[in-house]
């Protein structure tokens, strides 16, 4: 080898070594998330800053057990941090905006306190609508009143067989606006005092009522909300409604009995609606808010009508 071709070959090997050290050092900077149980302080940092339209980079890695992390509000797969391994991941937020990141791992008693925040910097496109205010907002509803109505059943309110009864139902019964922002009670209440109506039982009015109901979610809905009730809210509120899931005795309050027609059916789902975005204020019941898509919420409280009304998924 000729004197002129080893200095090539020491050029190009030098040119080489730049190349990998300026890659190494202009690598995207990844920001490292540890996930650790609520007690031993979960997410560290629970707070993350990033630049709409520009990748973030985490490195996540577990301190004591599987946790997972997901980002609310966002289409994504929840990302499982097996412990002692890095997990690393790309985000990328096409509008600014304050987003919530939480674990999806059961990983103890106070697992959904496992949240942190990611503030997201840039200019919001014009285009972007004012989000409006929660429904019980803007119907001036208060959620924290009692709802609970004297009601007694003899056996659950039946869909199907109120479907069979509503031919002399008035078409308002049916609107969307009843359903969100009138009680089961005062629409059965609502329903007996129709000059029409007069002949119906006390049980015949509630079936009506279950119809009126389970009509009103989209085909599908509730299986989706059934999903996230499951993986969500099952492990306080239990998986039949009745509020007695594995948590439910380290609450600070009871745990509400969605099975129970005094508790939920003088609530409507402007009510249930607002209790999911908002948590409840003492209660063990954090914000889902942050986390839920406005599809997501109304899912789950379409859901919770279940444990009032037996239904057909699909009525028409
Ligand atoms: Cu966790």
């Amino acid at each position: 080898m000729n004197q002129q071709r080893r200095l090539g070959l020491f050029v190009l090997l030098a040119l080489l070594g730049l190349t990998a050290v300026g890659g190494w050092l202009l690598r995207p900077r990844a920001a490292m998330v540890q996930a650790a149980r609520p007690e031993a302080g979960g997410w560290m940092p629970d707070h993350l800053m990033a630049k709409a339209g520009e990748p973030l980079h985490l490195r996540l890695t577990a301190v004591d057990m599987m946790h997972g992390f997901m980002v609310g509000q966002m289409e994504m797969e929840p990302i499982d941090i097996p412990p002692g391994e890095t997990t690393e991941i790309t985000l990328l937020f096409d509008e600014p905006g304050t987003y919530t990141y939480y674990c999806t791992r059961f990983c103890g008693p106070t697992h959904w306190r496992m949240r942190g925040t990611i503030e997201v910097l840039g200019e919001a496109p014009e285009t972007v609508n004012q989000p409006e205010p929660p429904l019980y907002v803007m119907l001036g509803m208060d959620i924290d009143a009692d709802h609970t109505v004297p009601v007694s059943l003899e056996r659950l309110p039946s869909a199907e067989k109120g479907a069979a009864l509503t031919a002399d139902v008035p078409e308002r019964f049916s609107s969307r606006e009843v359903y969100e922002s009138q009680s089961p009670y005062s629409a059965w209440v609502d329903l007996k005092n129709e000059p029409g109506m007069a002949n119906l039982t006390d049980a015949e009015a509630w079936d009506i009522v279950a119809y009126l109901w389970q009509r009103q979610p989209p085909p599908d809905t509730l299986a989706s909300g059934q999903t996230l009730y499951e993986a969500n809210c099952a492990s306080c509120h239990g998986l039949s409604g009745a509020g007695d899931g594995p948590l439910a005795s380290i609450q600070p309050t009871a745990v509400p009995d969605f099975t129970d027609p005094t508790v939920m059916l003088g609530a409507n789902s402007a009510i249930l609606q607002g209790k999911l975005l908002r948590g409840g204020m003492g209660t063990g019941m954090p914000n889902w808010g942050t986390i839920f898509t406005d599809a997501q919420i109304w899912a789950l409280v379409d859901y919770l009508w279940t444990f009032q009304f037996t239904t057909e998924e699909t009525i028409e």
